[in-house]
Parts: C-alpha cells; sequence; structure tokens
C-alpha cells in the first residue's frame, strides 16, 4: 500500500503548502510560524475555525512544559493525510520516541477519554527510541468514537468505532497525539561515581586487617587501577577458627535504575595479578523488594575485552524476557557483592575479591510523557489526567 510514492504531486514543500494554504483562506489564517507552517493557535476551538491548510503543526511538549519536538498533520495524497511526530534535533536535549499512540477521528474527544490505550493508531516497537515517525492515515480509516464498555467517561471507558467512517476535504478532525519519549542522562557504558553503598569488610586469611588503601569502599566504585585504589572484600571470621562461607561485602545504591536491555548490563572490574587462585563473589540485583542471584564474579576473566592486565572482569544480565529462567528483572537500583573465594588455595596475606569499579552497560534514561500542543493547548479532560487535543481541516493543496 505505498499510496505515497503513487501521487507524487501532494509532496509537500513547507513554503509551496503555506502560499497555497494563505491563499485559500485568506484573512482566516491564525498563526504562522517561522519555518513556513500554519501554527494550530485556536485549533481546539469547536468550530475548527483555524486555516484549513495542507499542513499544521503543534510543539510535542513532554511533562507538561518541555517542547521535545513537533507534530505536523499534513495532507499527503489525495485522499490520505500523514501525522508525523519529530523530535528536536540538537545536543543540548536527546530525547527519543519509545510509544506513540494517536487520536485521528471525527469524535471530538471530549466526549470518549484521554486514555492513550484507546487510541485507534498506535506504535510500541521502536527498540532502542527513535527521533521520527510517521503514521499515514486513508481518509476512510478516519471515524466517529463513541465510548463503550468500562467505567465511562474519563475512566477508562473503552472506543468503539462508531457508525460511519470516512472523511473529505474542508472536514474538520480532532488530533490527539501522545507519544512516551525518554531523555538519555548518561549515554552507557559508565561507572557508577555516583552510587551510594554500604559494606561490611572482612579481613585477611591470617586474621589481620586488610590494607588501608584496600578498605574504603568507595573505591569499588569507579575502576581506577593502577592509577587508584580498590576495595578488597575479605574473609568473614565465623568465631570458630574458620571463615564463613560469605564474606565482606558491599551494597550500593545507583543514582539512575539500571534497566534490562539488550544483553549485559553491568560489568565488574576487579583486581588480580596473575597468576593467583581463584577468588569469587556473588552477585544480587535488587528487585520487587528482594535480593535476586546474577551469578558469581570471579578473577578468571583476566585481559579481557581490552582491559589493563591486571584487571578481571565479570558481565551480568537482568534477564532476558525470551529465557524462560528468566527472573524478570526489569530494572535495578541496588547491588549487592558478597565474597564467596574459598580461602583454602591462598595465602595468609590473601583478602578476597578485589573490586575496583562497577560499570552500567545500559543508558540512563528518563521516560516522559508528551503531548501534541500540550504545552498550552486544549485539554481533553478538565482537571483529568493530562492530555490535550488539537484540529485539523483537511485543505485543497492545489
Ligand atoms: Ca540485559
Ligand atoms: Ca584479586
Ligand atoms: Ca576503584
Amino acid at each position: 500500500m505505498s499510496r505515497k510514492s503513487e501521487k507524487p504531486e501532494w509532496g509537500i514543500n513547507r513554503r509551496t503548502v503555506l502560499k497555497s494554504a494563505a491563499a485559500a483562506s485568506g484573512a482566516g489564517l491564525v498563526g504562522v510560524s517561522a519555518s513556513g507552517t500554519v501554527a494550530a493557535d485556536g485549533h481546539c476551538s469547536d468550530d475548527c475555525a483555524a486555516a484549513e491548510a495542507c499542513e499544521t503543526e503543534v510543539p510535542l511538549c513532554a511533562a507538561q512544559d518541555i517542547e521535545v519536538g513537533t507534530v505536523y498533520v499534513r495532507r499527503s495524497g489525495e485522499e490520505e493525510i500523514d501525522v508525523n511526530y519529530e523530535l528536536n534535533d540538537d545536543t543540548e536535549n536527546d530525547w527519543y520516541l519509545r510509544e506513540t499512540h494517536l487520536y485521528v477521528g471525527t469524535t471530538d474527544p471530549r466526549e470518549l477519554s484521554s486514555s492513550p490505550g484507546q487510541f485507534p493508531f498506535s506504535k510500541e516497537d521502536y527498540g532502542d527510541g527513535v527521533t521520527e515517525d510517521t503514521y499515514t492515515i486513508s481518509f476512510d480509516e478516519i471515524c466517529e468514537y463513541e465510548l463503550g464498555g468500562g467505567n465511562g467517561k474519563g475512566g477508562g471507558g473503552k472506543w468503539d468505532v462508531g457508525d460511519s467512517c470516512g472523511v473529505a476535504e474542508g472536514d474538520c478532525i480532532w488530533v490527539a497525539a501522545h507519544a512516551v519519549v525518554d531523555e538519555v542522562l548518561e549515554e552507557a557504558p559508565y561507572f557508577a561515581a555516583d552510587a551510594t553503598y554500604e559494606a561490611e569488610q572482612g579481613v585477611k586469611k591470617n586474621g589481620n586487617d586488610i590494607d588501608e588503601d584496600r578498605s574504603n569502599p568507595e573505591d569499588a566504585l569507579v575502576k581506577a587501577y593502577p592509577d587508584g585504589d580498590f576495595f578488597s572484600l575479605g574473609f568473614m571470621p565465623d568465631g570458630d577458627g574458620g571463615f564463613e562461607e560469605e564474606g565482606g561485602w558491599v551494597e550500593v545504591t545507583f543514582d539512575c535504575p539500571v534497566v534490562n536491555g539488550d544483553g549485559d548490563d553491568l560489568r565488574l572490574w576487579e583486581v588480580t595479578f596473575a597468576p593467583y587462585p581463584l577468588e569469587s563473589a556473588d552477585v544480587y540485583a535488587w528487585y520487587d523488594d528482594e535480593w535476586v542471584y546474577l551469578g558469581q564474579a570471579d578473577n578468571s576473566g583476566q585481559g579481557d575485552e581490552g582491559s589493563p592486565e591486571a584487571h578481571t572482569l565479570s558481565t551480568f544480565d537482568l534477564g532476558d524476557p525470551a529465557d524462560e529462567n528468566y527472573d524478570e528483572v526489569e530494572s535495578t537500583e541496588k547491588l549487592r557483592i558478597v565474597d564467596t573465594t574459598d580461602p583454602g588455595p591462598h595465602n595468609g596475606n590473601a583478602d578476597g575479591f578485589d573490586l575496583d569499579g562497577i560499570e552500567v552497560l545500559q543508558d540512563c534514561t528518563a521516560d516522559e510523557t508528551a503531548w501534541g500542543d500540550g504545552c498550552e493547548g486544549c485539554e481533553i479532560t478538565d482537571g483529568g489526567n493530562w492530555a490535550t487535543y488539537f484540529q485539523y481541516s483537511i485543505g485543497s493543496c492545489t
């Protein structure tokens, strides 16, 4: 259904659009933006008072007051329109579309509800996020809606297609353009420099205190060796001349929760001078009010992945949704690393797993809700959930 390519005469040049829109409706124009398109000021009035136009645009607003992009509605063919979400392209703001839900219809959405989940068009499969997306909607897909079962207006009632579908040139349609957008606050990989921590350090195998330059848990956060220090977990005396199975530990609380993204999500950097007996630690992620075991970190992965020779690396995945054993750790804000080194093969000075850095392998992002014309536009429900709409009158474009 590649309608677009069949009708090259409908290709939109914004300057041309402006001219034709102005010629068609003269003084009816409500506002003209610098980019040469018809701005949608006034498009929420009941009589669709704004100019008929090939194209109209409204700002896409996140969190009610952050302009993150633009929503364009344009006639893109003899019997179709495009609704185009376009995020701002600048280095200050690094926003991505995660989901979009779109209402285009002939019924005033105020008679329905503000539930984006009920909108007739939606996409939730943008993967790692996109900065632009377009819905192409034919005139016969633009319908009346009525509120069906559920809790009624504003309360999650279901939207049913009404008696008629189809619009024509000159008709006024209602648009509610919702999106979930996120901003990359910190790009992966990065070290957990801003994490807070708690720790209980063990002792050396010979029972002595661990060296002072290996005893600050803050040194476990950012990989620094050989230019900085690390934290040795140590062995925990059992009071009976031996050691507990679990030794010293550190718990870190991330500034930004670590999400379970594609592939591995966390990497621990440890310091060992090869050759050396095995040192190990169990690693747990906090999720849903409990610790979920992620696996064992150890000092066997030396020199992997371009690390300096004294570093050993262990990577962890918060889980693969495709794996039937998946524990469903969607994200975690805390990590617990507890020593499990067997003291047996070690000499008396051994002090267990030497944690030098906790590296996050997924971007730190912040989700926001966004609406077309959301900054100052017209709300669907008075005093209800924030949700806005605007109107578009299908212009002649010739
Ligand atoms: Ca993962
Ligand atoms: Ca070590
Ligand atoms: Ca360190």
